[in-house]
């Protein structure tokens, strides 16, 4: 017994420095944990003085509210975070029915896992709130009403979106990939999801009148409604089996045809000379559509550009391909070799040419001769600029001018030019 003594007290010494240590552990993290709260408490209540005196005083620099906004958001726990959004949301300043001149924007905001969780105490009603451009994967939004609210461009992984009321709203250009729409009725009624990802993006109810032109809802869980009052817009749609909806086929360049005031979509090209437009007191040949045509001098260009950022998704998939049609004609050269011709440039993102076709007349052609060029688009174009033009033997206009001729300058005709993107089906 007195020798177990000793052993018994040594163990206890031990025990009861272990839990001194722990005890003193305890206590630092407390404190470490209050420090950290007075912080951010401090943060969030000088970050609220300073929004109220601005609109009281009617100081409002957007601009400067959007820095001290994304400042705080970096700082701030997700419950302050989410009281700053109810409070902007409060005093006007993100409602997607102002003007964009009134309206903070708060891109690259990071909200990743706020909560918004209607209660007895907090109703959650959101209609038009504009939060464009946020970074808030896991966010959740539990029994909100939030009509006409704007989540474009906002990057939304796993979202939840519980029993939400959230017609009208618009998710453009949006990565909502793994979110969840649970729940009731008007859930998901005409909402624009166009160039947005839904990848592996689950619906409890039929999704309705949605748009969903350029949209990836590839191995997501949705069901389409087919009820003719309900039915949603694909257009370049990539469907949750991988395939691709219809493809947009319509002809992307505005007055190919020279039938409206051709400068309104027409731009000439610096250093060269104007493309003109046929009037009909004048005209031979006839227009083969409509009532003009366009007249291409000696180095006349003009051009357009052609975004394709709505079929991005399908030309990226590596099926896209081009049909370019036109008549050519040169009637009025005096040089066999004398030719018109159009000139697409293919762009990606960053605006650097990726590829160059061209279709162009052959010589000799006096009179209006069908020709098209149909080729395959590279992934990532996104934009296309079509140059019509001439080449046009030097001499010939020498030589008219210095004849004196009442011979009017030689000129190339283009009329009914159509660019279609489709996809190959071989
Ligand atoms: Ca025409």
């Amino acid at each position: 017994m007195s020798a177990c003594l000793p052993i018994i007290l040594g163990v206890f010494t031990l025990i009861y420095t272990i839990q001194q240590n722990q005890i003193a552990k305890d206590n630092r993290l407390q404190d470490e944990r209050q420090a950290n709260e007075i912080r951010q408490q401090n943060i969030y209540d000088k970050y609220l003085e300073d929004i109220t005196k601005y609109k009281s005083d009617g100081n409002i620099n957007l601009e400067i509210i959007r820095l001290k906004t994304l400042n705080a958001f970096s700082q701030l726990d997700i419950q302050r975070k989410r009281s700053i959004i109810l409070f902007l949301y409060d005093i006007g300043f993100i409602h997607r029915n102002t003007t964009e001149k009134e309206r903070l924007r708060l891109d690259g905001a990071d909200l990743t896992g706020v909560k918004f969780i209607r209660s007895s105490t907090f109703h959650c009603q959101l209609d038009n709130i504009y939060l464009s451009g946020i970074l808030a994967s896991n966010i959740i939004f539990s029994h909100c009403r939030m009509w006409y609210a704007n989540f474009d461009q906002a990057l939304l992984i796993n979202a939840q979106f519980i029993n939400c009321s959230m017609s009208y709203s618009s998710f453009v250009s949006a990565d909502i990939s793994q979110a969840k729409f649970i729940g009731e009725a008007n859930n998901a009624e005409r909402i624009d999801f166009s160039n947005s990802k839904l990848i592996e993006m689950y619906m409890s109810l039929p999704m309705r009148n949605a748009n969903l032109t350029n949209t990836d809802t590839f191995n997501s869980q949705i069901i389409f409604s087919y009820n003719a009052s309900r039915v949603n817009y694909f257009l370049n749609t990539r469907l949750p089996n991988g395939t691709f909806s219809i493809i947009g086929t319509s002809q992307l360049i505005q007055d190919g045809s020279a039938e409206t005031e051709y400068q309104k979509y027409w731009l000439q090209r610096s250093g060269y000379n104007a493309v003109e437009q046929s009037n009909e007191s004048e005209q031979i040949p006839d227009a083969i559509d409509g009532k003009s045509y366009f007249k291409l001098f000696f180095n006349s260009r003009a051009f357009q550009d052609i975004n394709v950022r709505h079929c991005s998704l399908f030309i990226d998939s590596d099926n896209a391909w081009f049909n370019l049609s036109a008549y050519l004609a040169c009637p009025f050269s005096q040089h066999r070799k004398d030719i018109t011709n159009i000139y697409l440039r293919f762009y990606d993102e960053n605006l650097i040419g990726i590829k160059t076709e061209i279709l162009e007349s052959n010589y000799n052609q006096t009179s209006f001769k069908y020709q098209y060029l149909t080729e395959r688009i590279l992934p990532h174009t996104r934009q296309i600029s079509v140059f019509i033009g001439t080449i046009m033997n030097n001499s010939t206009l020498f030589t008219n001018i210095n004849n004196n001729s009442n011979y009017t300058k030689p000129y190339c005709l283009i009329d009914d030019m159509k660019f279609n993107i489709f996809k190959n089906i071989l």
